[in-house]
């Protein structure tokens, strides 16, 4: 096929907009004078997507033909926000488009407006997901990313009356032009019942998995394309099916009930994601809904290793499989049992493919978020896994006594099976047993983990231990989010910067250029004035553009410590409340991030943050000085209107919570100046920008370690910082949200315990404010820093931490970077 100046993938302007109206006349059966917006998007959707699929196909064939290893990004989640505008920037079609559709009165930004995204994850690890798949495109690897379909996503956010109220995100509802439904690539996977052994008919013990029910997954593919590249990466998601819609021995015996219940009980596998992130429950569905996405990748891969001529017996040499956390880890064992049970390949041939093909990446050091199953229920639901488990931890025990003779309580730490009290199984352990390589995300956390964790891993397999820094899209997050900054850097470094951003350096030497700094700060402002038109349209606040814009977006955590924020806030407002004529920049200080849904504090948190709005925002003594805002539904597509407008990033978690943060790069690439600890990346960012263009502030890791070891006590801050206290007893007045008892939670929890230090934290946070304060008050001088920032954070795109994981992890030959 040659898809080439077809009306389906012509790319003139002429061919685009005769392609258009075809598709809303004779796919959508509307006539132009009738249609609606959506209409519009979906028109144009079906255009663009005829080039994207075009491409896909011979990406995907060129992958068979080579027989290059391929990688499969294993993960439970995937965000990868709305499609249309990033393939209008990969394809090179945008003003082609923007022409077409103007031409015939349609405003191109009105229809991209109408997309919806697919919100299939909670958070950074669901959204690095989507950035690895963008950049592995980018860089022409071939890959796949597969996960689960979920028919809702991660809740839609509304604040009502200062509370969070989730509501079903329903985003399948407008219909999806991006997905194709694979009608022929289905796959079984079996839940329950026992396993028997047989005898095969070469005399070998076989063991045959006797499953009480069985669920089919159905494979839905959205292409993801690259920039500049012909490479397409594909997101495979699976949908859970009935093998039988019904039941038909019951439906017979006329009990119509229990022969729907199966069909209902398949479907209900992919309904919707847990909106929970880094707390770990051990629910049953969930864990059945990581064994059928990752059965289902694992079963689909070996059939195309068949597909390509390859050899089940050199599985990895074919596939190179990336656990994304350990959401997927049981696939250490299905691999397993599908190489030795069903292809009759023996223990130790398969272990050692096992152990090429896969490698984990750890996100996160909260014990919380570590995942363990009850042995009695994970043997349940993969009784034949659960064997396979106990056969590789035998074997696996049995190394750790060569190496480390008598010493049973590192036995017991190192154990695939927790046995302190009830038995649970370790998806870490099994995944670090599983894997030939293991990597943190961010250099402090790679080095947390290996002196915490997974400390024990480290020291009996010090080499498979490895950090790769995440990374963001700069297509997305920058040319996307921020048209105004990418017309600078097309002008200044050429049309090519977003497939190469180490060329953003030679911005270096316009931070001193007056012309330049003063062109810098009108795009900054046109962004903060959308902003704020947004802010007024979702919230009802209005918003000066030329305040100092404060953003802390992220999902609501204790660890995060937008409560810290919040208390800056507060003490602000006090000062000017005291004293009229304190010395405070006018600033806009703008909350976003969802909090899980039976997370307490995190709520009350949220509703702290309503409250003082509440209070601040209709105060005359304030006003001109403070507004407080909490956008409401923070995703992908709010955080492209949100990054490009931050004067000032939050990145304030405690030292060695935070095991990355990928917000941090988002915000700095867009010219925001950091204010954080020493926690997760920004320890890298600090190092790129340069000290003197980030504003640090609070405890080391090791310090807090340090801190908390020697018993800390809350309250010997309250009581030493009158401002502090102040800040504190206002809370507890009753002043917000006119009840008392509303955040006594929060006041308790901070002076009884105080987990994350914020009262620790507090001054040295304070002090770091007073210096951006007064760094804001010289235009010139914050302008050049942010311009600096930009200029420095090339090394923070997504390609080069894709490139690392090619290299040092993958074995597979990425593009070369231009320089
Ligand atoms: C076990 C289950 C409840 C669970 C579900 C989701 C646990 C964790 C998560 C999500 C974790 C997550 O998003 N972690 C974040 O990953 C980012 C990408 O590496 C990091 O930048 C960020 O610091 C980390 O919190």
């Amino acid at each position: 096929i040659s898809p080439s100046n077809t009306i389906r993938t012509g790319t003139s302007a002429e061919n685009l907009r005769q392609a258009f109206l075809d598709n809303l006349v004779c796919a959508l059966g509307r006539l132009p004078n009738y249609a609606s917006a959506h209409d519009h998007y979906l028109a144009l959707a079906l255009t663009v997507r005829d080039h994207v699929v075009a491409r896909a196909v011979q990406s995907f064939e060129q992958g068979v033909v080579k027989m290059m290893r391929r990688v499969a990004y294993l993960s439970a989640e995937f965000l990868p926000g709305p499609h249309l505008a990033n393939h209008l920037l990969n394809l090179g079609i945008a003003e082609a488009t923007r022409e077409a559709l103007g031409g015939i009165g349609i405003d191109l930004d009105r229809v991209l407006a109408e997309e919806e995204e697919p919100g299939l994850g909670n958070g950074g690890l669901g959204r690095l997901a989507s950035c690895y798949l963008d950049s592995l495109a980018t860089v022409e690897v071939q890959s796949i990313g597969y996960g689960i379909r979920y028919e809702f996503g991660i809740f839609d956010q509304v604040i009502r009356d200062g509370w969070q109220v989730e509501g079903t995100d329903k985003w399948l509802s407008g219909g999806n032009p991006w997905e194709i439904h694979r009608l022929g690539i289905a796959k079984q996977v079996k839940f329950g019942g026992h396993t028997e052994t047989w005898t095969d008919d070469q005399g070998r013990t076989r063991v045959r998995w006797v499953p009480s029910i069985v669920i089919k997954g159905e494979a839905y593919d959205t292409p993801i394309t690259g920039y500049g590249s012909g490479t397409c990466s594909l997101m495979r998601l699976w949908k859970s099916e009935a093998v039988e819609s019904f039941d038909f021995e019951a439906f017979n015996h006329g009990d119509y009930d229990r022969a729907v219940e199966q069909k209902v009980d398949s479907e209900n596998l992919s309904k919707v994601l847990y909106p929970n992130d880094e707390l770990h429950r051990g629910k049953e569905l969930r864990l059945k809904q990581q064994f059928f996405f990752t059965s289902c990748a694992l079963q689909d891969m070996l059939r195309l290793v068949a597909m390509s001529g390859g050899k089940v017996a050199a599985f990895d040499e074919s596939w190179a499989v990336q656990l994304n956390d350990t959401h997927p880890a049981i696939g250490v064992a299905e691999l397993m049992r599908l190489l030795v049970d069903e292809h009759a390949l023996e223990w130790d041939d398969a272990w050692a493919i096992t152990q090429k093909t896969f490698s984990y990446t750890n996100h996160t050091l909260l014990p919380e978020a570590l995942e363990k199953w009850p042995v009695e229920l994970f043997g349940s639901v993969l009784p034949r896994h659960l064997e396979i488990i106990y056969g590789i931890n035998h074997r696996f025990l049995d190394e750790v006594r060569t190496a480390f003779p008598d010493d049973d309580a590192r036995l017991a730490r190192l154990s695939l099976i927790d046995e302190h009290g009830a038995r649970y199984v370790r998806m870490a352990n099994l995944a670090c047993v599983g894997s030939h390589k293991i990597n943190g995300v961010a250099a402090l956390h790679s080095e947390l983990l290996k002196k915490t964790v997974l400390a024990d891993f480290a020291a009996l397999w010090p080499e498979k231990f490895d950090n790769v820094t995440n990374g963001v899209t700069p297509r997305r997050f920058v040319a996307l989010a921020n048209p105004g900054l990418a017309g600078l850097l097309e002008r200044e470094l050429g049309a090519g910067w977003p497939g190469d951003l180490s060329c953003l350096g030679r911005l270096e030497p316009l931070a001193a250029d007056p012309g330049f700094r003063r062109e810098w700060r009108e795009v900054r402002l046109a962004n903060k004035r959308r902003l704020a038109a947004l802010i007024q349209e979702r919230t009802g606040i209005v918003v000066t553009p030329d305040s100092l814009f404060d953003v802390q977006v992220k999902r609501i955590h204790e660890y995060k410590r937008q409560h810290l924020n919040l208390l800056h806030v507060l003490s602000l407002y006090l000062s000017i409340k005291r004293d009229p004529d304190a010395g405070v920049v006018p600033r806009t200080f703008i909350f976003g991030g969802k909090a899980a849904p039976g997370y307490f504090l995190a709520k009350r948190i949220i509703r702290l943050v309503t409250a003082t709005g509440e209070l601040v925002n209709q105060d005359p003594d304030v006003a001109g000085r403070l507004k407080v805002v909490f956008f409401p539904d923070f995703n992908v597509k709010n955080a492209q209107h949100i990054y490009p407008a931050a004067d000032l990033s939050e990145q304030i978690s405690l030292a060695g919570m935070e095991a990355s943060g990928t917000g941090n790069m988002k915000m700095s690439l867009n010219g925001a100046l950091t204010i954080g600890t020493l926690d997760g990346a920004n320890v890298e960012i600090r190092d790129a920008v340069g000290a003197e263009n980030f504003f640090l502030f609070g405890l080391t890791a090791s310090e807090v370690s340090a801190l908390k070891a020697g018993g800390y006590q809350p309250q010997t801050y309250y009581e030493s910082d009158s401002l502090l206290r102040e800040t504190i007893d206002f809370i507890a007045s009753g002043a917000l949200g006119g009840d008392p008892d509303l955040f006594r939670p929060v006041v308790d929890n901070l002076l009884h315990g105080d987990p994350y230090l914020l009262l620790a934290d507090f001054r040295a946070y304070l002090d770091a404010q007073q210096r951006v304060g007064e760094l804001w008050g010289d235009s010139d001088a914050w302008t050049s820093s942010s311009i600096l920032n930009v200029a420095r954070m090339g090394r923070f795109s997504s390609d080069r931490s894709i490139r690392e994981y090619c290299e040092r992890i993958w074995n597979v030959n990425a593009k070369p970077s231009q320089t």
